[in-house]
């Protein structure tokens, strides 16, 4: 049994191997500031790195939120430029987790919001609690999603729902993100960590080489280019005046007024 200490982010190992990563910020529903992007890297490098680590399990803190996204008051002071490199480096980050070595099941407690809905679908498997709201809400913000949503929802739901949940922002419940593959199994609050253990336990059963190359091999079946185009199109709309208006109509708790400049 081992701990680590960050900032934001809670970290666990057991005597199993099975390590737990929690988001820890939950006085802003676990939004992913500058901060703890910088934690979540050096978490998933211990997790890479660390011999007694052999599956990992990320959650949020709290019942109310696995992530709601990237930080919308960090966001409101994006600029093209420092936009494209803010997405390059959350993509940098998510791109880490999902070529892991070793399998990472997300467990989403909660909403799971743009940047944390992109958290959750760049871990291998996802399990998500009863009251869980999962959806890319950024056009409503002026933006898009720039942690590689607009590449991994589509792989995972197919294009049409994946168009359908980006250009309405609208997110989908528990059962319906079961129902499109966008989760695995849907749990009550109370039994989804035993559950994700248990899953845990069954993959731990199997040898690591294999289960390493296995997440390789069914990895390249779905390389894109499209990443480098989401950066691209995220950093311009950050020198938008909707994206601005977006971003403060949040902050000031008020409905956007879109004007498409
Ligand atoms: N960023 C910053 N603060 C947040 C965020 C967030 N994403 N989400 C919630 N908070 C804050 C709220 O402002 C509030 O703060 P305060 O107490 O000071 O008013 C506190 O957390 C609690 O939230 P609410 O009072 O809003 O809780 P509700 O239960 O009323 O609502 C919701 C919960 C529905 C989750 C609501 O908080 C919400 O809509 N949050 C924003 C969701 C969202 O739009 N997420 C997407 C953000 S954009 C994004 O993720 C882009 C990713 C790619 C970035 C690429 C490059 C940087």
């Amino acid at each position: 049994m081992s701990s680590h200490s960050f900032n934001h982010i809670l970290f666990h190992t057991d005597s199993n191997g099975i390590a737990i990563l929690t988001i820890n910020r939950p006085e802003r529903l676990n939004a992913l500031n500058s901060v703890l992007l910088d934690d979540l890297s050096q978490a998933i490098d211990l997790v890479e790195e660390s011999d007694s680590v052999r599956v990992c399990i990320i959650t949020g803190s709290g019942e109310k939120a696995f992530v709601a996204g990237a930080d919308i008051k960090e966001l409101n002071s994006l600029e093209q430029l420092s936009g494209k490199k803010a997405s390059l480096k959350g993509q940098h980050i998510f791109n880490k987790i999902e070529s892991c070595s070793k399998p990472v099941i997300a467990l989403i407690n909660g909403y799971a919001l743009g940047g944390g809905a992109e958290l959750a679908m760049a871990c291998h498997i996802r399990v998500a609690t009863e009251n869980s709201a999962i959806g890319m809400p950024e056009v409503s913000l002026g933006l898009i999603p720039g942690y590689g949503g607009t590449q991994r929802l589509p792989q995972i739901t197919g294009k049409a729902k994946a168009m359908e949940m980006i250009l309405t922002g609208e997110p989908a419940k528990a059962e319906e993100a079961k129902k499109m593959g966008l989760v695995n199994y849907v749990l009550p609050m109370d039994e989804a960590l035993d559950f994700t253990k248990k899953l845990a336990f069954k993959i731990l059963k199997n040898g690591p080489l294999a289960l390493s190359a296995a997440i390789k091999a069914v990895n390249a079946a779905f390389k894109t280019d499209g990443y480098t185009l989401e950066a691209e199109e995220f950093g311009k709309l950050c020198n938008t005046e909707d994206f601005r208006e977006g971003t403060i109509a949040f902050l000031e708790k008020r409905k956007a007024e879109f004007t498409g400049k």
